[in-house]
């Protein structure tokens, strides 16, 4: 059986402007413009709420946001304030997830499939990432939860701002369906018009071209739009920092000379990590292990394959490894196993259970 992943997109609601109002009380219900000055030539970084009833949005000059809105409270903003706030976000996120793909100063994605707290909901993980981000930095946050990245992105859109949107597996393709090209992740301005000049209005267009005739008209980035189109995106979230091994160790309460005790210990280490591994959507290719003898000598023993370790050979491997040792015939300290020679799949799916609809 197969479950598909679930993905938690963030997003900080009119960032730079919250930060200010959070900082400056008296702006509270006024429309405030972070960016250049009415008289500069420059651009609006962001609006509030209250601006935005009057059209100034980001990008937008600051002449032409004076125009629509004169009344407003126009700031310079305040890089090194934001970035603070952002560290603190994401120091946030991570207590949730250890994958997190931040994308900007604002917004980040999390794989939340491997969360078991919160009955392993990602919606409930949503609500309370939300909770600690009002109640520490007095501040709100969108978020969106899907099974892929591009419908995650687009529910944390769908209730802006302080809004909390899920897109379950069996509603992600009807959704798309319905969803305007201009939205869908890759389809800039030029691409749309294009579509639209083909008669591809939304999803449902897209899903009747073949990938083939998509491919034709837009080249590679056809295949692309082909998939979004049926709701699929496979792209993993891609962790900051990506890790070169994953390991566990234990040192035993008093020495242990028994080999098959040994061998158990190290067999429950790496069930967890081979979960760890799905998980993260991660092969790896070298299996080591470490033994510290009473007397505190070290062993390691290690082995790389060609192809990445699967749940049965790497077990095997293991007691081929431990065999190299003195393990069964001096008493043991400490064992430890590693997996490293690491690499990301492509596969969209886990094939871990820890996935249930009911639950999302
Ligand atoms: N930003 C900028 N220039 C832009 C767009 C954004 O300087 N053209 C900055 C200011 C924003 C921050 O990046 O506060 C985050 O961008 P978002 O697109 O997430 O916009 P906001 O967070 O301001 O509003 P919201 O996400 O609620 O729509
Ligand atoms: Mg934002």
């Amino acid at each position: 059986m197969i479950y598909p992943r679930k993905i938690i997109h963030i997003d900080m609601d009119a960032f730079y402007a919250s930060v200010e109002e959070r900082d400056n009380p008296e702006l509270k219900g006024r429309p405030v413009i972070v960016g250049g000055l009415p008289n500069s030539r420059g651009v609006v970084a962001t609006a509030n709420y209250e601006a935005r009833r009057y059209g100034v949005h980001s990008a937008m000059s600051a002449a032409q946001a004076y125009r629509l809105c004169p009344f407003a409270e126009y700031l310079r903003p305040r890089f090194e304030v934001y970035r603070e706030t952002s560290r603190q976000v994401m120091e946030i996120l991570h207590r949730f997830s250890d994958c997190v793909e931040p994308l900007s100063l604002d917004e980040a994605y999390l794989d939340v499939s491997g969360n078991m707290d919160y009955q392993g909901s990602a919606t409930l993980i949503a609500r309370a990432i939300k909770d600690a981000i009002i109640k520490e930095l007095c501040l709100t946050a969108s978020a969106g939860v899907s099974y892929n990245k591009f419908l995650a992105k687009i529910a944390s859109g769908l209730n802006k701002p302080d809004g909390l949107a899920v897109i379950r597996p069996k509603d992600g393709p009807d959704f798309v369906r319905n969803l305007p090209v201009g939205q869908f992740h890759g389809i800039g301005k030029a691409t749309e018009a294009k579509m639209k000049k083909l008669g591809i209005h939304q999803g449902a267009d897209l899903l009747n071209w073949s990938q083939n005739a998509l491919v034709l008209h837009f080249g590679k980035a056809g295949y692309w739009y082909a998939l979004l189109a049926k709701g699929e995106d496979p792209r993993p979230v891609r962790h900051h920092r990506q890790r070169q091994s994953l390991g566990h160790e234990i040192t035993f309460a008093h020495d242990i000379t028994d080999m098959e005790t040994i061998l158990e210990e190290l067999m429950r280490q790496i069930d967890k990590i081979m979960v760890k591994l799905a998980v993260r959507n991660w092969l790896a290719h070298t299996v080591t292990i470490k033994i510290k003898y009473g007397d505190f000598e070290q062993a390691i023993r290690s082995k790389t394959f060609r192809q990445a370790l699967n749940q049965k050979h790497i077990r095997s491997t293991i007691r081929e490894l431990l065999q190299k040792t003195k393990v069964g015939n001096r008493p043991v300290r400490l064992v430890g196993v590693t997996v490293s020679g690491l690499e990301e799949t492509s596969a969209m799916l886990l094939q871990t259970p820890l996935w249930q609809d009911r639950i999302f």
